[in-house]
């Protein structure tokens, strides 16, 4: 793909133009974050494919460049929220909860495996309207349903 000579691929465009002697580049692909859906209530079930899903996050626990689905969960009140991708399709998935609404905000937690299963599973304390982007990947590739059980947590 050609990319834009005046971003962090420079050098890949001027290879692209020296060899091909042309200046044409088309810009970067826009930074997209798929949010595959979206909940606010206390105990619920978010599901979605990861057939086709972008990778648009690291979940620092999990693999390299794996894709991933984004789920938006605004906690309805303060307290600790569990996060469970027990019943996924997927049998080994990866889970991380970010502080925000947006891909670029910090990792609240990250958990791959839990109890000894490839299940992973998250507590986090939220603040009553506070919005955090759940993450699920395959460790491996695997591509299928996953899904991501709210409920409230134990401290
Ligand atoms: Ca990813
Ligand atoms: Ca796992």
């Amino acid at each position: 793909m050609y990319t834009s000579c005046d971003t962090e691929w420079d050098a890949l465009c001027v290879d692209i133009v020296r060899s091909e002697g042309c200046g044409e580049c088309e810009p970067l692909p826009e930074a997209t974050c798929h949010i595959a859906a979206s909940s606010s209530e206390l105990s619920d079930v978010l599901s979605a494919s990861l057939k086709g899903a972008a990778d648009d996050i690291e979940c620092t626990c999990g693999s390299f460049l794996e894709a991933d689905v984004l789920f938006l969960y605004t906690a309805p009140e303060s307290g600790t929220y569990s996060f469970d991708t027990a019943g996924s399709e997927v049998s080994d998935t990866v889970l991380s909860v970010l502080s925000g609404s947006e891909c670029s905000d910090e990792e609240l937690g990250c958990n791959d495996d839990r109890a000894e299963q490839l299940r992973s599973q998250l507590n986090v304390e939220l603040s009553a309207g506070q919005k955090v982007l759940i993450a699920v990947e395959s460790w491996d590739s695997e591509p299928g349903m996953v899904q991501v059980e709210v409920t409230a947590g134990s401290a």
